[in-house]
């Protein structure tokens, strides 16, 4: 017989025990775009704890619409063992690769989580916990709050290592920055984005990809943004061989 209120506590009871297991986790990721989704993958599967946060409903990021909402995405060859490992069917053309967004997505997500990650939906990372000069959690709260524009106070998760992958609008260094004032950047500053030049960009995010503050690694579109290089647009090898970058990275050091 079915109980309404034994489908809410076990719904209740459920998510809490999934948030209360993420309070100390090895690495927290913001946002659930491909290069998160990626990092996310390659820790958990090396038996780490992860747990990502992604403000919106739906993860997948920039990657559903493809190139304006023609759902395709495209990978250079370097990158297309990274979709090979995820399952995701794609077909060569002049050299380069085509897959489905919607499929690579849902497949992306699927990666993540069996491999152990602990995905979280409709959550915002709206602020940072630093301890003796490193960054050691994340201040979080629903997305709704925001949108609301209710005063609620947040909640915090530590971690040993934090990765930014909030894509264009950088959330997390731009709340570093304001704080404390000094990343790990030529400047010191966050440089900006640049205009599109794919092949530059393409480069460029795989070498952008590393610590910005002691305790933040940044991957995907927000290492070209932190580091003052161009966005690359549909071209997503970049986003996928980044993800892969941070995790390696990361592993090396716990
Ligand atoms: O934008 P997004 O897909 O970032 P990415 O992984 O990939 C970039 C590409 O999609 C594309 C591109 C490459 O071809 O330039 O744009 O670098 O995913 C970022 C995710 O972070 C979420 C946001 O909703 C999106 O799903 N996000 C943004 N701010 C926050 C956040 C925040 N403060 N807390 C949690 N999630």
């Amino acid at each position: 017989m079915l109980d309404e209120t034994k489908i809410t506590k076990a719904i209740i009871e459920e998510s809490t025990a999934r948030f209360l297991d993420s309070l100390h986790v090895d690495v927290a990721i913001a946002g659930g775009g491909p290069s998160g989704l990626i990092a996310a993958k390659y820790l958990a599967e090396q038996n780490k704890k992860v747990a990502l946060f992604e403000r919106k409903l739906s993860l997948g990021g920039g990657m559903w619409g493809g190139g304006m909402m023609y759902p395709t995405i495209v990978v250079q060859e370097e990158a297309k063992p990274i979709l090979n490992e995820f399952g995701i069917k794609s077909k060569e053309r002049e050299g380069q690769y085509t897959a489905d967004s919607i499929e690579a997505v849902a497949k992306l997500i699927a990666g993540a989580t069996d491999a152990g990650a602990k995905l979280f939906n409709c959550i915002s990372v709206e602020d940072v916990m630093i301890r003796e000069n490193k960054i050691n959690g994340f201040v979080l709260n629903w997305s709704t709050v925001d949108i609301a524009g209710l005063h609620v106070d947040p909640l915090t998760i530590e971690a040993k290592y934090c990765i930014e992958a909030t894509g264009h609008p950088l959330e997390v260094c731009k709340v570093v920055q304001r704080k404390v004032g000094k990343l790990n950047t030529p400047t010191g500053k966050i440089e900006g984005e640049k205009s599109m030049w794919a092949g530059k960009a393409e480069r460029l995010v795989v070498e952008n990809t590393k610590e910005v503050y002691p305790g933040l690694y940044v991957t995907g579109m927000a290492a070209n943004a932190v580091f003052g290089a161009p966005r690359m647009g549909p071209i997503f090898g970049g986003m996928l061989l980044s993800g892969k970058k941070v995790a390696e990275d990361i592993l090396a050091r716990l």
